[in-house]
């Protein structure tokens, strides 16, 4: 807060920001989301979502989050049952009674507990939405964006026929999505680029391995060259940033990091030894949208685009991200498909639509209508903490 003085334009989104919390009730559902059509990714086959809902209540005002990590732990170690578990145990004892300024505090509090940033995301989620309501401001003015609609992309899952495969891509670009990222693995990945190319060879493409490649695979790796791809996100383990360096050393399509970045320092030394071009940004990997804007920040600062990747979250966690994206660095179109696609059934009476690759950003959450007792009802395990 040093330096921000009272004619600064900063002066007004700092006063909002600092408005006292005291975290009286804490809930949190893990509810199951089926899908409309099972999504396969190099991670494996996924037919229904599980993510925690949480609330957080201060003052007779509730806020609501998610924390959507996988299900399995397969994307990263933090899974599902996990984010739950660790919320119920460790996070939600902790937090309840404490009277915060600001959603950041959330991160001081839970700042000696390692990992778990979906888990954290939760929580300081639900603080936001309880700031826009206590504040009646704009979840984007609170974190100082500068867009009113945000572009949106398409992320399209190992499909193994080649005919299925190229009807999907031809029914998204005709929706407008701005992008398509296509799940690859070592298996496929030469020949699912390839068919897709065939046909659509200006559209913007991208492939995501989510880790399903070895520095053995270099010399593939380098086959993609010939494609010109916008980017390929995560080739290597989440917990391989050498590999990333050497590998982006070696080739001109850029790299962009997703698993391998859970925090700011995570990204600085990404950055720092040239482990990719490219940051993709989810709020819940980094453990909050504190976290997500710091992200932002730094790589603003150096020219390194950022864009808001996705969870498959419900229509309150794809709210969040909608909000990040539209902060100055994102640079890409956004993996915020719209839910009423993915799933049949979601927390909210309504969603956002997508038109034309464009998703109007939303003022608040509350536009939505947000199903309570419907997530009560969906609940598979359900936790609540008072103070
Ligand atoms: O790697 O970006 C990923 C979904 C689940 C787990 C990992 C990833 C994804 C996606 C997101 O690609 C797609 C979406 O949320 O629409
Ligand atoms: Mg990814």
């Amino acid at each position: 807060m040093a330096g921000v003085f009272k004619d600064d334009p900063q002066f007004e989104q700092m006063l909002l920001r600092s408005y006292p919390m005291l975290i009286e009730r804490v809930t949190i559902s893990l509810i199951e989301l089926p899908l409309k059509t099972p999504f396969q990714q190099s991670l494996g086959w996924m037919s229904t979502k599980q993510t925690v809902i949480v609330e957080v209540e201060s003052d007779g005002i509730v806020g609501f989050g998610e924390a959507a990590s996988h299900p399995e732990p397969t994307y990263l170690p933090e899974y599902t049952q996990a984010t739950f578990e660790v919320l119920k145990r460790f996070f939600i004892p902790l937090v309840i009674g404490q009277k915060i300024t600001e959603p950041a505090d959330i991160r001081q509090i839970l700042g000696r507990f390692y990992g778990h940033t979906f888990a954290k995301m939760g929580l300081e989620s639900a603080c936001w939405d309880l700031l826009t309501k206590l504040t009646g401001s704009s979840l984007v003015n609170l974190i100082g964006g500068i867009r009113s609609q945000v572009e949106i992309g398409k992320s399209i899952g190992i499909i193994e026929n080649n005919e299925t495969l190229l009807s999907q891509v031809k029914q998204r670009v005709a929706q407008g999505y701005k992008r398509i990222k296509l799940k690859v693995s070592p298996e496929n990945a030469l020949q699912v680029v390839s068919t897709v190319k065939e046909k659509f060879s200006d559209i913007p493409l991208m492939v995501d391995a989510n880790s399903s490649f070895t520095i053995q695979h270099l010399n593939l790796l380098k086959e993609l060259e010939q494609f010109d791809l916008m980017m390929i996100e995560q080739p290597f383990s989440f917990d391989d940033l050498i590999d990333h360096a050497t590998l982006q050393k070696q080739i001109s399509t850029p790299l962009c990091l997703d698993e391998s970045i859970m925090s700011l320092e995570h990204a600085r030394k990404a950055i720092q030894i040239g482990a990719c071009k490219i940051i993709n940004i989810k709020p819940g990997r980094v453990g909050g949208l504190a976290e997500a804007r710091d992200i932002h920040d730094f790589c603003f600062e150096r020219g390194i685009p950022v864009w808001c990747g996705g969870m498959f979250e419900s229509t309150i966690g794809r709210y969040f991200n909608l909000c990040l994206a539209t902060l100055e660095g994102f640079s890409f179109p956004a993996d915020i498909s719209q839910t009423n696609d993915l799933f049949s059934v979601d927390v909210t009476e309504d969603s956002f639509n997508i038109i034309n690759g464009m998703v109007q950003v939303p003022t608040s959450l509350e536009d939505f209508g947000i199903h309570a007792e419907l997530i009560e009802k969906l609940a598979v395990q359900r936790f609540e903490l008072k103070r």
